[in-house]
């Protein structure tokens, strides 16, 4: 009797035993489960407590529509993130132009650019689908076709290139200008030479029209007009104010040949580093900005436009059958685009805008 109760004593203290180790090995996984649920946690916690500076360069100056959207970006981003992200803004070419911008956001020196579209094309040759001459009537389809399809399609484009394209806000629709004479129909261009963005379809469209077509970056552009290297060159109203081009261009037609994008975009590896918060707040905030800055701009255009001509900047509205004439000559453009964008997204675009 003795023995069995030494045996089941024995059974009870090992039973005991055991079921503490698993308890331990329970609690060591559990602790360990814990533990690496804190950590994820705190990753988690840190990710969105993270702190970035996002360095972002433009090409306009203080106060600009470009510098306003990116005014508008910080205040928004800093606000939402309790400055967890910060934003640092660049003008006036500090960090570059726009070629330079967009190769520094590819590799990550800078978090965020908006060249114009027309630049963008030496990168992703579909962007040069927006290079087609007087695609857009006005500018709420220009607003309805970049925010639609055909827009987030070249946007989508961008990945491939180290780039996550964000949005578009506005540059506007461009107007030659010029220190020689009134241009109203192309053959007033002949002998005039004519700054071009660094853009193969623009140069083309350029000699269609008669001109003598000089590809030059944006910074260089009024020293070149000043010096008379340059007879013309063609910009949207506000910019064609704020960088004072018209103390220097006498003569303004407003051909509004094509419009001109700026394409948002942030460097890839730095947006895939986000939190799925953080990269809905920077996406919602390009949007909310585009709404603000396109009405912005619309301002700008409108008061370039009565400050230009109390100058005494002579300005012609072209007729109907005037900008026809810049139309036919430049037809032979869209084949050269189709060429070097795609048909898809050129058909995409034109299906859309009709
Ligand atoms: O900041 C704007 C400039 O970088 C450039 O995009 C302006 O339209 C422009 C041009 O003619 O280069």
């Amino acid at each position: 009797m003795k023995k069995l109760l030494l045996v089941l004593l024995f059974i009870v203290i090992m039973a005991s035993l055991f079921i503490g180790c698993n308890n331990s090995e329970n609690n060591g996984s559990n602790k360990q489960v814990q533990r690496e649920a804190k950590v994820n946690d705190n990753s988690k916690s840190q990710s969105s407590n993270k702190k970035y500076i996002f360095k972002i360069g433009h090409g306009s100056t203080e106060g600009s529509a470009l510098d306003y959207g990116f005014v508008e970006f910080k205040k928004i981003i800093e606000e939402e993130t309790n400055e967890n992200i910060k934003v640092e803004i660049y003008p006036n070419q500090q960090l570059g132009g726009d070629t330079e911008l967009t190769e520094s956001t590819q590799f990550g020196n800078t978090a965020i650019a908006a060249p114009s579209s027309a630049p963008i094309a030496s990168f992703e040759k579909e962007f040069y689908a927006l290079d087609i001459p007087f695609l857009f009537p006005d500018r709420e389809t220009v607003y309805r076709v970049l925010d639609g399809n055909a827009g987030q399609q070249l946007l989508k484009t961008l990945d491939g290139v180290g780039l996550k394209g964000l949005g578009y806000w506005e540059n506007g629709f461009r107007n030659l200008t010029n220190s020689k004479k009134s241009v109203t129909v192309p053959e007033d261009l002949s002998e005039l030479k004519i700054r071009t963005m660094e853009n193969d379809v623009h140069l083309a469209a350029w000699k269609l029209l008669g001109s003598n077509p000089t590809p030059m970056p944006f910074g260089e552009l009024f020293t070149a007009l000043q010096q008379t290297t340059v007879d013309g060159q063609e910009n949207p109203l506000n910019l064609i104010y704020s960088q004072k081009f018209y103390e220097v261009q006498p003569y303004l037609s407003k051909t509004k040949h094509i419009y001109s994008p700026f394409v948002v975009f942030i460097n890839k590896d730095l947006y895939e580093s986000l939190t799925d918060n953080y990269k809905r707040i920077v996406e919602d905030a390009v949007k909310e900005v585009s709404v603000m800055q396109r009405k912005f701009v619309q301002k700008l255009d409108d008061e370039a436009e009565q400050a230009m001509r109390d100058y005494g900047v002579e300005i012609t509205e072209l007729t109907a059958e005037e900008l026809k004439l810049f139309r036919n000559k430049v037809t032979p453009v869209y084949d050269m685009v189709k060429e070097k964008a795609g048909a898809e997204i050129v058909d995409m675009l034109i299906n859309e805008v009709e």
